[in-house]
């Protein structure tokens, strides 16, 4: 009997390997943010499909763990005090291994209370506006006559990557020099805006030059790569 028996979720998917940090994802832009960081981190884990076709999410073994219906989520068998330590949001989870492991975090206080900061610019800015940009725009909202939510969503978009691209100004990264997790946190919805959402023209994507070459740096980053696939 594992630690890890006691919680509902393992029942659905089993741990094959207890030991290791459980990861409940799909390769969405919320999603690959924890698969990037573990990879980054090279921690062991052990990745678990949700099904949205199946309408995984829904299942009272996934709700056990993330009662908000929403990937990502992570139980790790070796959290605080040596107990298992279940968690869903994307944003307190890249703040718990970056803490847990004291990488990706600056180390300073000021330091890191300004990286939480950006995160936090993703979490309530950047991740909503930009996926209600691609309702309007690629998914059924497209097919609304009344074009004025998709360019409402345009505008704020534009307006938060300009926020970003001056903040990236003879910037290497958010932080600096220090790749962090608001680079975890923001470029994934970047590159989901430009990608997969077919959106760079409608934002005017060109103009954000900082944006598009810091973008370019995280994609090239091996890690990166192998988070993007995850859950394969
Ligand atoms: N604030 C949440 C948002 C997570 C989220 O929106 N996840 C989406 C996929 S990117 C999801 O699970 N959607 C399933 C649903 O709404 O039924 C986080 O950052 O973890």
């Amino acid at each position: 009997m594992s630690s890890l028996d006691a919680f509902a979720i393992t029942r659905k998917w089993p741990a094959q390997h207890p030991d290791r940090i459980q990861l409940y994802s799909l390769p969405t832009p919320n999603g690959v943010k924890v698969s990037i960081l573990l990879e980054e981190l090279g921690l062991p884990y052990e990745p678990h499909r949700v099904s949205f076709d199946s309408q995984d999410q829904f299942s009272p073994e996934f709700l056990s763990l993330s009662p908000n219906n929403k990937i990502p989520a992570i139980l790790d068998p070796n959290g605080p005090d040596g107990k298992p330590l279940a968690l869903f949001e994307s944003g307190a989870i890249l703040v718990y291994l970056a803490s847990k492991t004291g990488q990706f975090i600056p180390a300073d206080t000021a330091g890191r209370y300004e990286t939480l900061q950006w995160v936090m610019f993703q979490m309530g800015g950047i991740g909503p506006m930009f996926g209600q940009l691609g309702f309007f725009h690629k998914f059924a909202g497209k097919d609304y006559e009344d074009k004025r939510p998709r360019d409402r969503y345009v505008a704020e978009s534009k307006r938060l990557l300009g926020v970003l691209d001056k903040r990236l100004e003879g910037r290497d990264w958010v932080m600096g020099e220090q790749y962090t997790i608001a680079d975890i946190a923001i470029l994934p919805w970047v590159r989901n805006l430009v990608g997969f959402y077919g959106a760079g023209d409608l934002v005017e994507f060109s103009q954000f030059k900082n944006v598009a070459r810091v973008l370019e740096a995280f994609v090239a980053r091996p890690a990166v790569a192998k988070g993007l696939t995850i859950p394969a």
